[in-house]
């Protein structure tokens, strides 16, 4: 037998930062890769043995989606018995949590933050096993008080309530929708320099089948006042310091959104009891808008004049400027920055995996995923194959209802073997594209929607 080269993302998955020097012929962070130039993409060529049948139309710079931060370390190729331990492998951390899969990335564990990998939201229902995890405090103690549970409803209305999950659920008309949650700070690793927090790719996002009561029924019932302008929402979950006096996380909205007939007080996910990790007995799910929005362990709605002001709003919290800032500047969020509303617009690749190794020969790949857009809707989804010279219209399938997610699939076509990138992008019902690096940089590292890019090897 020959002596086989080892392959790049051989080399990778032992050691990446050998694989960084192979590549870009000297160390870098190894958390901030650097830009590719000639010469690295040459040596990256040399290294899997493959040519890049596009590399011409490569754009100067790009770090190729198989070295990408956020790439899942390709299994290494299996040891010969008599071969030393490797070192523990560098790489993403996964997660171990009863019930949930084994692929989750763990981005912080306190609090306890995970998603899911692209790959993993290969589902038109995102399973609760594969639903990503976004906690700001500590996870309160689950004390499975199951419909005894209870919330207040107070305020700017006439009759302030108090209800248990009990008469929630037979005082009001139960509704399930599917539709999509995703994190305020879904994408903000792809920002230069790094937006500060949890370095989500795209795997802050979910779309589950809700079930719930409409939060206007419930506000209906207590009758809104004139002043009713805004909402506060408060959820059970200690402050990380576990001081009582400070709250873990506390947002609200303006009241049309809480209006919003899709804005759901949800006590069942994927048809099943609320899981006490996503917020369970009763938590808000507020669509197409930041995530944080969607308040956990939901025990209170403060109905307001002015705009709340719990912990993770004002300043730069789930806010973006108004007029462009200068990547990595110390803006303070009190001038020219607006709350987020709606969440942009996104779409992944869920098929193949980043990083798929395909047999030689093969010229043709069924590509699928989906996309979705916040108060928005992708009306159109293409895949480009060479660096975005050129790209093929998908199919999409029918949403079920507003904020579900629009599953695709397609078909593109290889003109040789070797090292290709897929790259999706989706365009909006408001006529835009997703763009191709993240802008509109802001500190906390909010809106990034670049093209999803997954890497695949031929032969
Ligand atoms: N009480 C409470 N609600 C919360 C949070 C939290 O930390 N505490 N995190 C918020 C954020 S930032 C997000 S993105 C979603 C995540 O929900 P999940 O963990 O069910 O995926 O919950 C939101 N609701
Ligand atoms: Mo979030």
């Amino acid at each position: 037998m020959t002596k086989r080269e080892r392959s790049l993302d051989e080399i990778y998955a032992d050691d990446a930062e050998r694989g960084d020097a192979v590549v870009f012929g000297r160390e870098v962070d190894a958390s901030r890769r650097g830009f590719l130039g000639g010469a690295g993409l040459a040596a990256m060529g040399a290294a899997t043995g493959m040519a890049i049948p596009f590399s011409a139309s490569m754009p100067a710079g790009l770090v190729p989606a198989a070295l990408a931060q956020g790439a899942p370390a390709p299994a290494p190729a299996p040891a010969p018995a008599s071969a030393p331990a490797p070192a523990a492998p560098k790489g993403p951390q996964f997660l171990d949590y009863p019930g949930k899969d084994k692929g989750l990335v763990v981005l912080g564990d306190r609090p306890l933050v995970a998603e899911t990998p692209e790959s993993l939201m290969d589902d038109a229902t995102t399973p609760i096993g594969r639903f990503f995890i976004r906690n700001n405090g500590q996870v309160p103690e689950d004390r499975k008080q199951g419909d005894a549970w209870s919330l207040m409803v107070d305020g700017e209305v006439d009759k302030p309530l108090k209800l248990t999950l009990g008469e929630l659920k037979s005082r009001f008309k139960p509704e399930t929708l599917r539709m999509v949650m995703e994190c305020g700070g879904n994408g903000r690793s792809f920002f230069s320099p790094p937006g500060r927090g949890n370095q989500w790719t795209n795997g802050g996002a979910g779309c589950a089948e809700w079930t719930g009561a409409r939060l206007v029924d419930v506000l209906r019932a207590a009758g809104l006042k004139p002043d009713a302008k805004f909402t506060g929402h408060f959820g059970a979950d200690p402050h990380l310091s576990g001081d009582p006096a400070r709250q873990a996380i506390s947002r609200g909205m303006p009241i049309e959104k809480a209006l919003d007939r899709h804005t759901l007080i949800v006590w069942a996910m994927n048809g099943e009891p609320l899981p006490h990790i996503h917020g369970g007995p009763v938590r808000l799910v507020v669509p197409g808008w930041p995530g944080s929005l969607s308040s956990k362990w939901l025990t209170r709605i403060l109905v307001r004049k002015d705009p709340h002001d719990g912990a993770g709003m004002g300043g730069t919290s789930y806010r973006t400027p108004t007029v462009p800032i200068i990547p990595g500047s110390n803006a303070d969020g009190r001038t020219n920055f607006a709350d987020m509303t709606s969440m942009p617009t996104r779409s992944i690749i869920s098929a193949p995996a980043n990083g798929a190794r395909l047999p030689a020969g093969t010229r043709e790949v069924a590509v699928r995923g989906a996309a979705w857009g916040g108060e928005q809707h992708p009306t159109r989804v293409d895949v480009s194959v060479d660096f975005g010279q050129t790209w093929k219209r998908m199919q999409l399938a029918e949403r079920r209802n507003r904020y579900d997610w629009a599953r695709w699939t397609g078909k593109v076509s290889l003109p040789t073997d070797g090292y290709y990138e897929l790259w999706v992008r989706a365009r909006d019902s408001a006529g835009r594209f997703q763009p191709h690096v993240a802008g509109n940089w802001n500190p906390q590292g909010y809106g990034a929607n670049p093209s999803h890019r997954v890497a695949v090897l031929v032969g």
